[in-house]
């Protein structure tokens, strides 16, 4: 496993193994505790970010998948109880589950509304970028862009 970038506006940029992600504090034994449907394990993003020590002037968070296909860029503050979805079990999370690595995003409910939607919630997750300002985003904005894309997903 390539492990986890995070890069951008922060002191520490590195690569976080699954052993990495394991090891640092907040970790969440059951995500469908904080996401209703989801089965796997994860660690709070704000344990990942303290590991990196977020500049004070990076705005949003941009996750990217690992086939670089995908993007969603979101403003720090939604993303305060956002988890890196990370295990099943012992091992890696599945990719039919959008592992190795996926990000949720608790409590958002309907995509193409703003800024924070389900959308977000990247799979097959390879790197957070801080940024000042926006940045790369993909998500449909549309219902039919949106149509398209589940189309092509499965
Ligand atoms: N890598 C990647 N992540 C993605 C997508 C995608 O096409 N590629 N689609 C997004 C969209 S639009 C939605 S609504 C959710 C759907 O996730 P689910 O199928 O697990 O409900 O995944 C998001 N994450
Ligand atoms: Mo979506």
């Amino acid at each position: 496993m390539e492990g986890l970038v995070i890069e951008g506006e922060v002191e520490s940029p590195c690569s976080l193994t699954f052993n990495d992600l394991a090891s640092l504090p907040d970790q969440i034994d059951d995500l469908s505790t904080v996401v209703p449907g989801r089965t796997g394990g994860a660690v709070r993003l704000r344990a990942i970010f303290e590991r990196v020590s977020v500049a004070p002037e990076a705005t949003h968070l941009t996750c990217e998948s690992s086939e670089g296909g995908f993007a969603a860029s979101v403003p720090l503050e939604a993303v305060r109880a956002a988890v890196v979805a990370y295990r099943l079990g012992d091992g890696p999370l599945p990719a039919d589950l959008g592992g190795p690595l996926r990000f949720f995003i608790p409590q958002v409910d309907e995509c193409a509304r703003g800024e924070v939607d389900p959308c977000a919630n990247v799979k097959y997750l390879a790197r957070l970028r801080l940024t000042r300002g926006p940045g790369r985003d993909t998500r449909p904005t549309t219902k039919r862009e949106h149509e398209e894309l589940h189309e092509r997903e499965d």
